[in-house]
């Protein structure tokens, strides 16, 4: 229960989990041996790696929409077209494998079901939850009102919040090009910039946190911790935080899930759905995946998974038009890198690691079921020693 309940907590956008044998308004019945909830990077890729393990034809995603999220930053900050984010998912759909094309609805995995919004039934043999994370802006008071009224003033507050979120160096990225941006057009000078975040870090591996300190303080940013947005008074023009550290305001977020089984054995999530205590990036998915595949097609010859993921994640910290510290680390905050160069120093290299290679790696790679992470690359330019 405590699994599922996991689940239902990261998605109150509204997908029911019962235990119960529903009557079902089934329309028309379907069945698949491998079912895929979602078709983003997870969704995608796990159904291009299952159709290589059982079959297109076995294969079905329930999925509406497709974007590439990594280049949300960049197309925030102009140097990337919001076209260039968004393919068909019919696009990405490996071929062959069925595309359901509704919403799901309710899973019930004790009779093997899921529902979807249109009110069909399709059973599966296993089941990958893919589903990612809704934003909830509305839990903010006064947005999402506040984005109606933009208003351009001198201070310019940027925010981590007191939530799982996605990428957890986006809020910095946008901030970086932002003061970019104002450098570049000369109105630098006239703005305050602040960054406003719940950690009690500015990064949470020591490593890239101690670059990025280097970074703000240079460029004149200011960074308040263990803050948290509660209001934004869009008529005054002011933000509200509340500070984490007064008595009885201080939250415990669970941490528990370290492997990818829910708490039904033919059940599997990945991505930003489950509550991997990782940050939730591409890079994470693509880790994921690889394991993922492991284990399924260990599970299908009775054999006992053997694969373990170690929280593998990265974070390109875009740090201005031209330059990337490339963050890459585990569960622990251990530094993982790829390269057997210093990562956590700002290069124009990793900058087009970044905008150059990374959608080409997403696209052709991470979607096809054919790139599984930089593991085997970081120990063969390591020589076996990390
Ligand atoms: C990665 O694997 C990946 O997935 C395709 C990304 O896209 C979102 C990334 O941004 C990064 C950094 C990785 C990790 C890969 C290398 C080569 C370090």
């Amino acid at each position: 229960m405590a699994a599922l309940h996991r689940l239902r907590q990261c998605h109150p956008a509204g997908i029911a989990i019962s235990h119960l044998h529903t009557s079902s308004r089934a329309s028309a019945k379907q069945h698949y041996k491998m079912l895929v909830l979602g078709g983003g990077s997870g969704g995608i890729a796990m159904s291009a790696r299952m159709k290589r393990i059982m079959g297109a034809e076995n294969v079905a995603v329930v999925s509406p929409t497709h974007y590439y999220q990594p280049i949300w930053t960049l197309v925030g900050a102009g140097a990337k077209t919001v076209a260039s984010s968004g393919r068909s998912t019919a696009s990405v759909m490996p071929s062959g494998v069925k595309w359901v094309k509704s919403k799901v609805q309710e899973i019930n995995p004790a009779t093997n079901t899921v529902r979807t919004d249109d009110g069909n039934e399709i059973s599966y043999e296993y089941l990958i939850v893919a589903l990612g994370l809704q934003l909830h802006y509305e839990k903010i008071k006064g947005l999402p009102e506040g984005f109606d009224h933009p208003k351009i003033g001198g201070n310019a507050v940027f925010t981590f919040p007191n939530t799982p979120v996605k990428c957890a160096g986006a809020p910095q990225k946008i901030m970086y090009l932002s003061d970019a941006f104002l450098r570049k057009t000369g109105k630098r000078a006239r703005a305050n910039i602040v960054y406003n975040t719940s950690l009690p870090v500015l990064f949470g591996v020591k490593k890239y946190a101690d670059a990025l300190w280097d970074i703000v303080k240079q460029r004149d940013l200011q960074v308040n911790l263990r803050t948290n947005l509660v209001e934004v008074r869009a008529d005054k023009q002011e933000a509200v935080f509340e500070n984490l550290d007064k008595p009885g305001e201080t939250t415990v977020i669970e941490v528990t899930v370290s492997d990818f089984t829910f708490l039904y054995p033919n059940v599997f999530g990945i991505g930003d759905c489950t509550n991997l205590p990782t940050s939730k990036t591409g890079a994470a998915v693509a880790a994921q995946s690889a394991i993922l595949h492991r284990t399924i097609s260990k599970i299908l010859k009775n054999e006992k998974p053997d694969w373990k993921y170690d929280g593998y994640t990265s974070c390109p910290l875009v740090t201005s038009y031209n330059t990337v510290i490339l963050a890459e680390f585990d569960y622990n905050g251990q530094p993982l890198e790829t390269f057997p160069i210093n990562q956590a120093k700002e290069r124009r290299l990793m900058y087009h690691m970044k905008v150059d290679v990374m959608p080409h790696l997403y696209w052709h790679g991470l979607l096809r079921g054919l790139w599984g992470g930089p593991e085997p690359y970081r120990k063969l330019l390591h020589l076996g020693m990390k």
